[in-house]
């Protein structure tokens, strides 16, 4: 039997996933001894989970101590960019300023991010209330949706959330969502996931992990910038991989699907290509290697999977 997989992108909906955290938090989590903090989380939690394609994201307003955090995260990374991130990210950072919002004292909305990646690239958010299964994350990519979460890390810790929080998604992924070599990329891989077996989806989960998350792009002048989102997202291991070149290596799909994604520490290796096209032509030879007794297109005129 085929496993059961969104075909049109209102299916979405029914691959709403939530492996951690969601409105109950874990006991090592900053935010779990915080009443009021487990409280606001339940209010995210409920947009989320009311949510349904085509409906408007809902605003938030941020309270200050959370455009305080926001704010802190976000002046100590934009340092950062400027020496490390890739072209391609800084590429569209002006264009965030204008059309979203893009400010220290101000948390972007969702719903302007997705309407201008959009118009963009295609790419449109979609609110998730935490952690979602790699196998329904994927399937979103496949329809060019990205499922993004709304709350904030915990204030105690500006420069450590165990979780996605809304700075890794605005700061981390939103800037390479707007390029649309890197949309189509990203898009692949979720293609490539839809209806595949769990060790399937275990490798392409890997290889989002090393490139999408913590890849790096090798420059004309043979320095290596950054462009994976959770080292975009986090002050102390940008810093930390930028000057460990020894763990930096070239990626190799077939090599780097077998390796350990480290969640909640720093990761023993990164990996490098010479450009997103380069990821992009890796991925497409290693998805056509994935055996699936069917084929998938994609149909952009109506935002649905034909299988072949
Ligand atoms: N869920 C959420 N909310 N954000 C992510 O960035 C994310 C996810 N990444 N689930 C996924 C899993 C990714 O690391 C891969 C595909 O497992
Ligand atoms: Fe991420």
């Amino acid at each position: 039997d085929m496993v059961w997989f969104p075909r049109k992108i209102s299916d979405i909906d029914q691959a709403q996933n939530v492996l951690m955290y969601g409105s109950d938090l874990d006991a090592d989590h900053p935010g779990f001894k915080d009443p009021i903090y487990r409280k606001r989380r339940e209010q995210f939690s409920a947009i989320a989970n009311n949510f349904k394609h085509g409906n408007p994201i809902p605003r938030v307003q941020y309270t200050p101590e959370e455009v305080k955090t926001w704010g802190t995260v976000f002046l100590e990374l934009h340092r950062l960019y400027q020496l490390h991130a890739v072209p391609e990210y800084m590429e569209n950072w002006p264009e965030l300023v204008k059309f979203c919002g893009y400010r220290e004292d101000n948390v972007p909305q969702l719903q302007d991010v997705s309407s201008y990646l959009k118009r963009k690239t295609g790419f449109q958010l979609r609110p998730v209330a935490g952690y979602l299964s790699p196998r329904d994350f994927l399937s979103g990519l496949a329809f060019r949706v990205f499922h993004c979460t709304q709350y904030i890390r915990h204030s105690s810790d500006p420069f450590y959330t165990p979780e996605p929080d809304c700075c890794h998604e605005l700061l981390g992924h939103m800037p390479l969502l707007a390029n649309s070599s890197f949309a189509q990329f990203s898009q692949e891989i979720g293609l490539a996931s839809l209806g595949a077996c769990d060790a399937d989806i275990e490798k392409l989960a890997t290889l989002y992990f090393f490139t999408v998350e913590f890849g790096l792009c090798k420059q004309s002048d043979n320095s290596f910038k950054v462009y994976g989102a959770g080292l975009l997202s986090s002050v102390a291991e940008l810093q930390h991989a930028i000057t460990a070149q020894d763990k930096i290596k070239k990626f190799d799909p077939e090599l780097t699907c077998k390796e350990e994604c480290i969640i909640t520490s720093y990761q023993n290796a990164y990996y490098y290509t010479d450009s997103f096209e380069e990821a992009k032509e890796q991925m497409r030879s290693f998805a056509d290697s994935i055996q699936r007794p069917f084929g998938v297109r994609y149909n952009p005129y109506t935002s649905s999977v034909e299988v072949l």
